[in-house]
Formats: C-alpha cells, sequence, structure tokens
C-alpha cells in the first residue's frame, strides 16, 4: 500500500512536470496531494466538535485561554525612510495582533485551549509545549466553530505555538501571515529575573516593491517570495523595528518614531524568551555589548531551564522554535539586540534595550511581558492588571484568567 501511494505519487509529479514544465505547479500539486495522504493521520475528523478529554492531572494549577482566530490588517511596519507611509498587510491572527498571545503557565499546570474561528478559513492550532496528537493539535476548526481542548506543561521552557491550517494544508501561509506566538512553561525553581518575550518573523508582501518605495495598498502572502525565501520585513513583536527608533550617531536614520525601548537596571538578571516561528529563516541573536547565557531546554535534575551554552555570543533560533536567555547588563547605556543576519537588521529585526536607574519591575514595553512563575494570569492582555496588583502590592492573583 505504501509502495502504491509512493508510485502514484511520483508518477503525478513526472506527468506534472510534462504536463506544465513548470516547477511552482508541480510544487503546489504535490503539497496538496501529500496534504490529502496525510490528512486523516493529521487531524482525525475535521467535522469533529467534541472537546477532548479535560480531566485534570494532578498537582497543578489549571490555567485558561481564549484564542480567537480571524482575518485581519495589521500594520507591519512603521512610516519611515524604508518604507514611506508604513506598511499594512493582510494577516491572519490569533486575538487580532501579531503574535497571538504570550501565555504563562508553571511546569505542572494545566492549560485548557478554546479556539473559536472567526474568520472566513479553516484554522487551528499546534502548540509545542504539547505532548501527544490531542494535546498538540486542535484538529481543523471551521469558521464560526469553537474547540476546547487541554495540555500540560510537562517539560518547562519557551515553546512556540501556531496555526497548522488545515491539517497542515497552507500551514507555510498561515504562519507567515502571522499566526504564532510563545507559551512559556516556568520551572520549580526558576530564578527571579525581569523577563521578556520577543518574536522574530518574517512577511512576505505581493504589494512591497522593496526598501525605500512605498508600498501600494494592503498586500497579500507572496508565494513567489516565500519559495525564494526572500521576505521583505523581519518583525520583532509583530512589527519591524517596534522598539528601535533610530540607528547612526553622526547620520541618524530614523526607523521608529513612536518606539518604545526595553529598560532594565544596570546589574539585573534579565531573562528573554525569544521565538522564531520564521517560517523560513533562522535568528542568529545577539546583543550588542552584551553576552548570552543560554539556558534551552528543561533539566528534570534540577527542575530548571537547562544549560545549553554558557556565555555565547550569538544564539542560533531555528524556525520552529523559542529559546530561554539570560543575560546582565553591567554598565548604564544602550545595548542593541539584533538578528546578526545583517539583511534581516535592514528589514526591521533590531531592538533597543536601554540599561538604567530608572527602569522598574513593570515597564515592559506593550507586547512583550509574561505572566510570571506562580501568578494566576494566563497572558496577553492581562498586563494592565499584573501592573496595576504588583504596584498596589496586593500580589499576582487575578479571577480572570481568559485572554481576549
Ligand atoms: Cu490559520
Amino acid at each position: 500500500m505504501i509502495y502504491s501511494c509512493k508510485t502514484f505519487y511520483i508518477r503525478v509529479i513526472v506527468f506534472c512536470l510534462m504536463k506544465t514544465k513548470s516547477i511552482l505547479t508541480c510544487f503546489l500539486t504535490s503539497i496538496l496531494i501529500a496534504g490529502f495522504a496525510f490528512y486523516p493521520f493529521v487531524v482525525g475528523n475535521p467535522q469533529s466538535t467534541q472537546a477532548f478529554n479535560t480531566d485534570v492531572i494532578p498537582g497543578g494549577k489549571t490555567k485558561q485561554v481564549t484564542l480567537i482566530t480571524n482575518e485581519t490588517v495589521v500594520q507591519v511596519a512603521p512610516d519611515n525612510a524604508l518604507h514611506p507611509g508604513g506598511v499594512a498587510y493582510n494577516a491572519y491572527t490569533f486575538n487580532g495582533t501579531i503574535p497571538g498571545p504570550t501565555i504563562g503557565i508553571d511546569q505542572g499546570d494545566n492549560l485548557t485551549v478554546t479556539l473559536t474561528n472567526e474568520g472566513k478559513l479553516i484554522h487551528s492550532y499546534d502548540f509545542h509545549a504539547g505532548l501527544g496528537p490531542k494535546k498538540a493539535l486542535s484538529g481543523s476548526v471551521q469558521p464560526g466553530e469553537t474547540k476546547t481542548s487541554w495540555l500540560q506543561g510537562v517539560n518547562a521552557g519557551s515553546w512556540l505555538y501556531h496555526c497548522g491550517a488545515d491539517g497542515l494544508n497552507g500551514v507555510w501561509e498561515h504562519i507567515a501571515n502571522g499566526m504564532y506566538g510563545t507559551i512559556v512553561v516556568h520551572p520549580q525553581n526558576e530564578e527571579p529575573a525581569k523577563e521578556f518575550s520577543v518574536v522574530f518573523s518574517e512577511i512576505y508582501n505581493n504589494a512591497d516593491p522593496g526598501v525605500f518605495n512605498e508600498v501600494n495598498g494592503t498586500g497579500s502572502f507572496d508565494i513567489g517570495k516565500f519559495l525564494n525565501q526572500n521576505p521583505d520585513l523581519m518583525l520583532t513583536n509583530g512589527m519591524s523595528f517596534k522598539y528601535a527608533p533610530s540607528v547612526g550617531t553622526v547620520s541618524k536614520l530614523d526607523l521608529n518614531p513612536n518606539a518604545t525601548v526595553f529598560t532594565v537596571k544596570p546589574g539585573e538578571l534579565t531573562r528573554w524568551y525569544i521565538t522564531n516561528p520564521g517560517p523560513n529563516d533562522g535568528v542568529a541573536f545577539h546583543f550588542i555589548s552584551g553576552q548570552l547565557d543560554v539556558r534551552d531546554g528543561f533539566n528534570a535534575a534540577t527542575n530548571s531551564y537547562g544549560v545549553v551554552n554558557m556565555n555565547d555570543e550569538t544564539w542560533w533560533i531555528p524556525p520552529g522554535s523559542s529559546s530561554v536567555i539570560e543575560t546582565v547588563f553591567p554598565d548604564e547605556g544602550v545595548y542593541v539586540a539584533v538578528d546578526h543576519n545583517m539583511a534581516d537588521v535592514v528589514k526591521g529585526a533590531a531592538f533597543a534595550v536601554l540599561a538604567t536607574e530608572n527602569a522598574t519591575a513593570t515597564d515592559h514595553p506593550e507586547g512583550s511581558w509574561v505572566p510570571p512563575q506562580g501568578s494566576e494570569f494566563s497572558g496577553g492582555s492581562q498586563q494592565a492588571q499584573w501592573v496595576s496588583s504588583t504596584e498596589s502590592g496586593g500580589g499576582t492573583n487575578s479571577t480572570d484568567t481568559q485572554i481576549g
């Protein structure tokens, strides 16, 4: 049976090449056939709206998030010399933003995920923190449908989640269009630190004529640029140069007049959850004037983040992954985080960190806050509640754990 399918698949490719002489057409046809072939194994019954088993494994809290999927126009580049007028893009989103909400749970916690599809397309989710298809994957969710499932944070770390489209058919486009986010599973022995979450990602825009040119209208996914792995923009938490005001000292180039920058106290421990959904390229993560303690993976012996590499200069984060990076900024001043691929810097993959005694524990720039260890918060839009409760000394408890 396997041999027959394989033979059929090869024959279709050869036939396609003979008839069309188009590699792109052949590729897309092959992907569709592969999608059909693997579809039953990937998603099970796509019509099912049954909830998965929601039994709670003893020992942890249960948190809840709601992810609303839709197709939404999102501004992905500010108005600057590189992109006069800024860039708006026909995105696909979780909860209306790129990225979706940053979710935080503790190791052993259960997370109930409700996905409501308010869009016109089939969407889904794939949580890399989940173990097993019923916990990692939602399966296809039709427009107008709601599906609820759950996972447990078995292993600590920082993990990507993303849309899996309709049984992987089109997953590349749904990721490229903005459907991803980060879930942090805090280990039991986590050292206190000021924490931030930043997602680096790519945009392939069929309306973007290149740098220093105005984009005509609101563009959409460009399959040609995608297959050539030539993105127009690199985003940090949904916008190029979101946290980078300018470059240049003598000859200054304004990048984003509305940028907010990260602030930290000199000498304090900082922890960065850096996620790369890609969809294609890796991120060579580096702090200019800084060094990295990489704590990828999970050290079960100590219930803490695993130590993969110490005091590195640049850390490679492949597409489809997230890394936990700790560092101390020793002196006051500006440190710049970059994807050290310089073409990606020009496309927006940089952000500024200001080390200053004026930094506070709650001044996280929009989109970078992570629900801390031990809190009842699930993530995303609860930052304001967390700031309020923290600054009033009332702890971090919250009765509203829904992200929405
Ligand atoms: Cu989707």
